[in-house]
């Protein structure tokens, strides 16, 4: 139980519960307004706590209606309560049991944590602390205990009860128009995982038999109407399953297996045991609403949470400061399914852009923290893409290091020793140090060091006595509350790339650990030598970005261009052309705001036009490389001192020019890639729509009204959301005369679809131009939107304030000072979204000074706002710090 709201709560502070809960029987008593919920507890003393030693049990706003121990009502001497916490003051030594009501109004909860109605439908979301909103609990993931619940609820209602774990008994009330369901779970498991849904829903039903034979009833629960749109979610999760089999080994273990979506989520899907909840968006799809990336996305969504039963779930988490155990090494796995499932390069290159976009300014800002993090005001503002995706990233950069073969005896390692475990990360690294004989302490500096490591490459060769020196030194720049930093191991995965575009041999390598292509760098500088090398190489360092570094190259453009035509690693292809174009990017910045102008290089436009032509690869890449550098990843690149209005104007230039000069070309790709036959999500012909749709949008960014006008007409005539939103997009994206038309059109013909509403949003809030601000201040009061759904909030606010750089951070401060607006509005009805939309101020000391004081003056002005939820309180404070 917190009794300081502003304490936070320390790593090193951890120790176990004083109690165990062996088992939790709920009954819920579901009504329209107000829902009873009792909860009786086996507790247990721990052998070690002294008899007698308070209980004292984790509340959040709750009312506590009655309190019995062994079925004798407790008198007000023996316990205190208040609507967050509850304390037994002196329990018994032997084991007891804990009878608690309370009484919950679900439909008044708009933090979505807890209880609360989405859409007429009762649903739970309880990680990271929200089953303390339920009962007062134990609530800490190291605390397991087998759940039978019991829901009651109107039948017209709530024909449809879901709890986790298996169906046992379900039936009518009599005499009332009531009915129930009993739901056991067999699986001991922490608060986070407990899951209730009721409510009247429509179900995609299939079954599933596991690799020993085991039936698995599969069900997706969606709102009625919606079942054709859940087809594919039952499909991936079917994929997931045997993916989990054949990849990992691991099988389902509960007779049942539900899905269920809901319209009001805080974040993407939560991996409740048996039992699922997802927001919509991650589940509904079909051709004519979702794009290729909502497909994308709920393949690996789906995946994501399905894999958590093992990973999460049967091995959960000792404590919150462990939550990268679940998280990045869930989300390693569903990257590897999405590898196996479509192009791995592609793959691959799409989540480091994710990292770099998401991740890299995170590490390099005020609320940095180690994938591990060591304190906490407020957890669910650790929900980051350090802990999720540079998570991921850290157990990619281990998989390098000791091997594929060491790696996988190491995860079944894992999974044997620790089945049922609350864990640690020591344990977790533990058995890869067992499994592959390699010390790994200084690898655990990737769980406990914050910042992005930079390496420095620089390279010499002696033609005469055929040496060629490759000198890598790393370095890591100071974070909060971290000034010094110890070098770490990083695998740097590498070819000598010769003249004719092949990897050239050698025949010693000394200086540092070389297995085979990776270089084992372990020290601040190290210098590797290479013998017997024919002629100069150019090196390819880092290929499919072995470790979550920042390379510094020192190398001439030419030679970057030639790894962009040659290289045989297809993740450094992509790099060397995205290298380039930030050069050419951050000079033509440069120069706007010297008063000089733009450029772009030549030789970058030819390599680009023969990669973007070359046949023999695949389409989805050459859309990649034709995928410019975003404003934010130039901001991050500039680092200092950033101006947004000029890099829009580079990136402006840049586009046009390409959009002009290749004109032809990107004509061609977009008229051949473009597919007329039936839609199929599919990664190739996914890969097709992506090339046609990045050449047309580049295309468009030439401003040529003819090109507008034909793009209209493609918008006119898409038989599927992906081509229809891509042209929106582009015409909007590109000051079209017909975007006001599109934007028109495109609402009348979706405004019955709240999911589709959201890319309305966003295209408008994400809109170049003074105007925007405006437009997006109108459409917060537009009756599609609302400030209660996060996926409208999102759409809207959230795009504005990450997507749109140069209005979010215009110069009068006007973008800042709407984005706070709203983030004090939501802090009183969800802090959980407002603090996730207050992040986007997280970069505002690499802004230029005008813009960084009116940044600081808006979150000093949240920071004082009266009764400022924890969630917020935290974001503010450490960015003002
Ligand atoms: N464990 C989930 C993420 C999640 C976290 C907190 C939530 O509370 C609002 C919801 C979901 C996952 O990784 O998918
Ligand atoms: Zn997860």
């Amino acid at each position: 139980m917190r009794t300081d709201e502003t304490a936070a709560i320390l790593l090193k502070d951890y120790r176990p519960s004083d109690y165990a809960i062996g088992r939790v029987h709920l009954d819920f008593q579901l009504h329209e307004t107000e829902t009873l919920v009792t909860a009786t507890l086996s507790v247990r003393k721990r052998e070690t706590t002294v008899a007698g030693t308070p209980l004292v049990l984790d509340g959040d706003e709750l009312d506590l209606v009655s309190i019995a121990l062994d079925s004798v009502s407790l008198g007000d001497e023996a316990y205190s309560a208040t609507p967050q916490g509850l304390t037994v003051k002196t329990p018994p030594a032997a084991p007891f049991t804990l009878t608690i009501v309370t009484k919950l109004d679900p439909a008044s909860n708009t933090k979505l944590m807890g209880l609360y109605r989405s859409s007429g439908v009762w649903c739970t979301q309880c990680e990271a602390e929200g089953f303390r909103r339920i009962t007062y609990f134990l609530d800490r993931p190291d605390v397991l205990s087998v759940y039978d619940v019991r829901i009651e609820a109107p039948v017209a209602a709530a024909p449809v009860l879901l709890a986790n774990g298996n169906p046992t008994t379900s039936g009518l009330v009599p005499d009332t128009d009531r009915h129930f369901a009993v739901w056991s779970d067999p699986h001991p498991k922490p608060s986070y995982l407990f899951a209730l849904v009721a409510g009247d829903l429509g179900v995609v039903k299939d079954s599933f038999t596991t690799m020993s034979g085991r039936h698995v009833d599969l069900g997706v629960y969606v709102e009625h109407g919606n079942e054709e749109r859940a087809v594919y979610a039952m499909d991936a999760l079917k994929r997931s399953m045997r993916w989990d089999e054949t990849a990992f080994g691991r099988e389902y273990d509960l007779d049942v297996f539900n899905i269920v979506a809901v319209s009001d989520f805080n974040m993407g899907a939560m991996e409740n045991k048996g039992l699922n909840v997802f927001n919509d968006k991650y589940v509904l799809a079909n051709p004519d609403v979702a794009t290729d990336q909502d497909y994308g996305g709920i393949e690996a969504v789906i995946a994501h949470e399905y894999f958590h039963n093992w990973t999460g779930n049967r091995i959960t988490c000792r404590d919150w400061f462990q939550l990268c155990l679940k998280e990045g090494l869930t989300v390693f796995r569903d990257q590897e399914f999405t590898s196996d499932m479509r192009s791995r390069p592609v793959k691959r290159i799409s989540d480091v852009r994710l990292l770099r976009s998401h991740q890299f300014p995170e590490d390099a800002g005020p609320l940095a923290h180690p994938v591990r993090p060591e304190k906490y005001m407020e957890i669910s503002n650790f929900y980051t893409a350090t802990v999720y995706e540079k998570g991921a990233e850290v157990i990619r950069a281990l998989k390098v290091l000791i091997g594929d073969e060491a790696f996988k005896a190491g995860m079944d390692l894992y999974f044997d020793r620790h089945d049922g475990d609350a864990a640690t990360i020591e344990q977790f690294v533990a058995c890869f140090a067992e499994a592959s004989g390699r010390d790994l302490s200084q690898f655990m500096l990737w769980y406990s060091q914050a910042g992005t490591p930079q390496l420095d490459i620089r390279d010499d060769y002696d033609g005469d006595n055929r040496t060629y020196r490759l000198t890598l030194s790393q370095s890591l720049g100071p974070t909060p509350e971290q000034s010094e930093k110890k070098p770490m191991v990083l695998p740097v995965r590498f070819g000598l790339v010769g003249p004719n575009g092949e990897d050239m041999l050698y025949e010693t390598a000394k200086g540092a650990e070389v297995n085979g292509d990776v270089i084992v760098v372990d020290k601040a500088e190290q210098e590797i030598v290479f013998t017997g090398v024919a002629s100069r190489p150019i090196p390819s360092i880092l290929r499919n970005f072995s470790a979550p570094v920042r390379p510094i190259l020192n190398m001439p453009i030419k030679d970057i261009l030639f790894l962009m035509r040659h290289d045989s690693d297809p993740f450094n292809r992509w790099q060397s052309a995205s290298t380039v174009a930030m050069y050419c990017l951050t000079a033509s910045t440069e120069a706007l705001r010297a008063g000089s102008s733009a450029t772009i290089d030549g030789d970058y436009l030819a390599a680009l036009a023969e990669i973007i032509t070359d046949d023999a690869l695949d389409p989805a890449f050459r859309a990649l490389v034709l995928a410019l550098p975003q404003e934010a990843d130039i901001a991050r690149e500039i680092g200092s001192n950033v101006d947004p209005d000029a890099i829009a104007g580079a990136l402006r230039h840049a586009r046009r020019t390409i959009g002009s000069k290749l004109g032809p070309t990107l004509d061609h790709l977009a008229r051949f890639y473009h597919d007329e036959g039936a839609y199929s999500p599919d990664a190739e012909s996914a890969g097709r729509r992506a090339l046609a749709n990045a050449a047309q949008d580049m295309r468009a960014a030439s401003g040529n009204a003819d090109v507008h006008a034909r793009i209209m007409e493609k918008f006119g005539a898409a038989t599927n959301m992906t081509d229809r939103l891509a042209a929106l997009v582009s015409l909007v994206q590109n000051g079209a005369s017909e975007a006001e038309q599109a934007l028109g059109d495109f609402y009348e013909g979706y405004k019955s679809v709240p999911l589709v509403i959201d890319k309305w949003l966003a295209v408008q809030a994400a809109r170049p131009g003074a105007r925007t601000l405006d437009e997006v201040k109108r459409l917060t009061e537009h009756p599609a939107f609302s400030i209660r759904n996060p996926n409208r909030v999102r759409s809207l606010i959230g795009t504005f304030a990450t997507a749109n750089l140069p209005q979010f951070a215009r110069a009068d401060g006007a973008g800042f000072d709407f984005v706070a607006d709203k983030v004090m509005r939501l802090d009183d009805i969800n802090p959980q979204v407002a603090a996730r939309i207050l992040v986007s101020f997280r970069s505002w000391r690499n802004w230029e000074p005008v813009r960084q004081g009116l940044a600081e003056a808006a979150l000093k002005r949240i920071a004082a706002k009266p009764n400022l939820s924890r969630d917020v309180r935290d974001i503010a404070e450490r960015s003002l710090a």
